[in-house]
């Protein structure tokens, strides 16, 4: 029987479940070189942690992993249903909370290497000393000697400074069912098509026909040859709609074909660098993405000579810690 022990987060919404200790070497190689072999010699961990009949196809995994980058704390490699991320904003928000619940971070800045690059999140303090005084809650719970030494106060509010995000194609026309639609090709950690005339409520009781509409954007993007940069596959597509709670609000369909119940810190990424192309957002400007659940991003920019590197902030929330048992017994042990 093997143990693997794990901690569940979600950041707006969108499930993160983080693995601190992996059972095998990585060896000492970059991110990027530990995600190489991965893939090539440990796939079956991730579907074991994220595949059925313990997972889902919503569930977004992060594997801890030793930096090569000295001027990082931590590495981290993110995984869904169907491989791996390059990047994942909401992913990075629960890593950094998960971390703040177990007493492994503070607040202030922690470095994280990640294949695609180094991001540096901000870990905001939570309540601090003349909130928590005057919390009568909180002060009910410490006078009743009910407030435990682990961290159940633990901060979770934590900016995400990306790296660089670009557009890589503006207006790119697709036909879906006979109806013509345009977006944008851009990167913010992953490949996204960005699109505005979709037509399509983006609320909740429409989940079935945004799915099944932006699947159809991405097979016709391949069909159509259209990719990011150097031919790379572009796995998630972002409808966007007006929000009267926010500057904007998105559905984002994810490669396994599950929606992001966040806002999508990497698809806002994405959708900043487009803004600040078109002159709609200046450096420094706050820019409110919601989410097709109602959850909330904030983010801006700021340059970097040409480069556009975005700050997303939001919040996490730890929701439970455990121990995997994998029995070799199980016909089903690393997963459907
Ligand atoms: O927040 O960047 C993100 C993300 C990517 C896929 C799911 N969430």
């Amino acid at each position: 029987m093997k143990h693997i022990p794990f901690l569940d987060s979600h950041t707006g919404g969108e499930p993160t479940r983080l693995i601190t200790a992996l059972p095998f070497d990585l060896g000492t190689g970059s991110v990027a070189q530990k995600l190489s072999t991965l893939k090539a010699h440990h796939d079956d961990l991730r579907r074991t942690v994220i595949n059925e009949p313990r997972g889902s196809d919503v569930l977004v995994g992060a594997y801890l992993v030793p930096p090569a980058d000295p001027t990082c704390q931590f590495g981290v490699i993110y995984f869904n249903n169907v491989g791996y991320l390059g990047m994942c904003g909401h992913g990075t928000i629960g890593l950094i909370a998960s971390l703040s619940y177990l007493g492994k971070v503070q607040p202030g800045v922690i470095r994280v290497e990640t294949p695609v690059g180094v991001v540096e999140a901000t870990l905001h303090p939570s309540l601090r000393g003349a909130e928590r005084r005057s919390n009568p809650l909180l002060n009910e719970e410490i006078a009743s000697g009910k407030e435990r030494p682990r961290n159940d106060m633990y901060p979770n509010k934590v900016s995400v400074k990306n790296i660089p995000a670009y557009r890589h194609l503006h207006h790119v026309q697709v036909v879906v069912d006979g109806k013509t639609i345009h977006g944008d090709v851009a990167w913010g950690g992953n490949w996204f098509f960005l699109v505005h005339d979709h037509g399509l409520d983006v609320n909740m009781d429409n989940l079935e026909a945004l799915t099944d509409f932006s699947w159809r954007v991405r097979e016709q993007l391949t069909a159509n040859g259209i990719t990011g940069a150097n031919g790379a596959e572009i796995d998630h597509v972002e409808l966007f709609a007006a929000s009267p709670q926010a500057d904007s609000k998105s559905f984002v369909l994810c490669p396994g074909k599950a929606y992001d119940r966040s806002p999508c810190g990497t698809g806002t990424s994405a959708k900043l660098a487009c803004l600040y192309a078109d002159g709609k957002l200046q450096e420094g400007q706050m820019w409110r993405q919601q989410s097709v659940v109602g959850s909330l991003f904030e983010g801006s920019v700021q340059l970097d000579g040409e480069k556009i590197i975005p700050t997303i902030t939001g919040e996490a929330w730890v929701m439970a810690q455990g121990e995997f048992l994998i029995d070799e017994r199980d016909p089903f042990g690393n997963g459907i």
